[in-house]
């Protein structure tokens, strides 16, 4: 008996499924429409968002908070290119998402007919921002594209992967059917001769100092166990926040721009870097962190362990294993019992720069207690998200989110909302400026409509404040740094959404609560003029 053809577009959907997809963001267009007929014969959830961007920060949204990748639908041409930027943040900070998009047909690829949603080579364009990336020109190529775009996103360092196919193909009929792709291997052991380099440096440091980052977030007993045994320091990048309670004796927070601790860095006499790039954007202030001890550096990605900063003991290997490895390193008592806990090197941090930033604490704060211990910030590019970024308190990682590796605006509220839709029993937070939240704005209308549960609170200065502070600090006449904005309760209020201003922090924090315990999204404006005068 031989099984009924389905449409390829059906084959599609029902492979994502029986791969472990349930949720698509996504816009459909008369390009792939097939994609539909398989959604609703494979019962795969979509959700229709404003615009390909926030389909695929959704998707990023989702992926960071559960771990589980979801999928975005998008036509071809402009719905690509609406979409590259969403990828390209996910590409940066190692997020697994899957793009499925049309394609003209196939007879007019590489023409240049000028067809409706034409590209040169739509494959190309997104090929920078993926771990996979693959054109459909066949049934079986497609089969073979969509197991090479699982094993991007499942790869010890996930990637987003895209995979496109022509129009008339995903109208097509095929007997094949959905295969479930192989698991990625077990996470790879470090091998044992770097592993016994970085013990032996261990076993005779007096000051060792760890440095974590976004894939040290399942290695957290480990790490505990071992700078609790070599009495040392953690610190985390804004990507590994929490993966240490930031209230533990060792914790430094996420501290690295800040010259206390890259001062308590240059005195360590070894540092080991588990599951950071150490890139740019982990360190701020400063291009080079200031070593002068022998770096260990554990990564899953080789290339990681030796690039601006090559490493004298490199450990390709998973971070927790890695870890485990190590943590039989003798117990000693020494550099925190003698120095003091890292509570105290965070009261300098502090203290430095009370004057600076008491209104914005005093807000996170305010943020934090209206949040449960397990709920979840998803932060944009604005001042309160780069303060949050270290005096937002995380005791445990994944309850801090911020488009760290590709900065880009508009991230906090869409991301947000493909987080609160993986898990709605969850309290997820949007976190952002009055200017940066206008990009993706649209956004509140798929939470009003699908009557999802979500405070935004937006920071308004009234100014691209940043950068205009940028400016002044440059000697450049501030120009093109103010926007008019609109009014932003009334706006929520034409929405269909919830909306008040709160003045302070315990408003705040009264007004939180009341916004995660109902349907549908509330904006939040804090006035930042009401926390300067702090
Ligand atoms: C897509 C994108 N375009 C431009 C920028 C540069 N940029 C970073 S912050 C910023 C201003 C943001 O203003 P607002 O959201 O009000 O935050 P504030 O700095 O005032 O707190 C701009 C334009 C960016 N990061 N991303
Ligand atoms: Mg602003």
């Amino acid at each position: 008996m031989s099984a009924a053809p389905w449409t390829v577009g059906r084959y599609v959907v029902e492979t994502l499924a029986a791969n472990g997809i349930d949720t698509v963001f996504g816009i459909p267009g008369v390009h792939n429409i097939e994609l539909y007929r398989g959604l609703e014969l494979a019962r795969v959830r979509h959700v229709l968002v404003r615009h390909e961007q926030n389909a695929a920060f959704a998707a990023d949204g989702f992926a960071r908070v559960s771990g589980r990748p979801a999928a975005a639908f998008v036509i071809s041409g402009p719905g690509v290119s609406n979409a590259l930027t969403g990828l390209a943040q996910a590409y940066s900070d190692s997020v697994p998402l899957l793009l499925i998009a049309s394609a003209p047909v196939r007879a007019s690829l590489g023409h240049g007919w000028g067809v409706l949603h034409e590209l040169d080579d739509q494959r190309a364009l997104v090929a920078g921002v993926t771990g996979f990336a693959g054109s459909a020109r066949s049934v079986q190529q497609l089969q073979a594209h969509l197991a090479a775009a699982f094993a991007a996103l499942r790869a010890p360092r996930a990637r987003p992967a895209y995979v496109d196919i022509p129009l008339d193909l995903i109208a097509e009929h095929t007997l094949l059917r959905p295969e479930v792709f192989a698991r990625a291997a077990a996470p790879r052991a470090a091998p044992a001769e770097a592993l016994s380099a970085a013990q032996s440096l261990l076993a005779t440091s007096a000051r060792p100092l760890i440095i974590a980052g976004g894939g040290a977030r399942q290695a957290g007993g480990p790490l505990r166990t071992l700078v609790e045994a070599v009495d040392g320091y953690l610190v985390t990048t804004v990507a590994g926040k929490g993966v240490l309670a930031e209230s533990h004796p060792a914790s430094l927070g996420a501290s690295l721009p800040y010259a206390e601790t890259q001062e308590r860095i240059a005195a360590a006499d070894v540092v080991i870097a588990v599951g950071t790039e150490l890139s740019e954007t982990d360190v701020y202030t400063s291009t080079r962190l200031p070593f002068s001890a022998p770096l260990v550096r554990i990564d899953v990605d080789a290339g990681k362990l030796h690039d601006h900063y090559d490493a004298a003991v490199k450990v390709h290997g998973d971070a927790a294993l890695t870890l485990q490895g190590l943590a039989g390193t003798a117990a000693r008592r020494g550099w925190r019992s003698a120095s003091g806990d890292g509570s105290a090197l965070r009261a300098r941090i502090d203290g430095a720069r009370d004057t600076a930033v008491p209104g914005a604490r005093q807000l996170l704060r305010a943020l934090r207690a209206g949040i449960p211990a397990d709920g979840v910030v998803f932060s944009d590019m604005t001042q309160i998200a780069y303060r949050g970024n270290y005096i937002y308190s995380a005791e445990r990682p994944g309850v801090w989110f911020h488009p760290s590796g590709y900065g880009t605006l508009g991230y906090a509220l869409p991301a947000a909302l493909g987080a609160r839709i993986a898990q709605p029993e969850r309290a997820i937070v949007a976190l952002a400026g009055d200017f940066g939240v206008q990009f993706t704005l649209q956004e509140l209308m798929t939470a009003v409509e699908l009557e999802v549960t979500l405070p935004v609170v937006i920071w308004n200065n009234n100014a691209l404040a940043q950068i205009r502070d940028d400016m002044r600090a440059a000697g450049i006449a501030p120009i093109g740094v103010q926007a008019l904005n609109p009014d932003f309760v009334a706006l929520a209020h034409a929405c269909g959404a919830f909306g008040l201003r709160v003045a302070s922090g315990a408003a705040l924090t009264q007004a939180l609560t009341a916004a995660l315990a109902r349907p549908g999204p509330t904006i939040l404006e804090v006035d930042s003029a009401d926390f300067d005068r702090l």
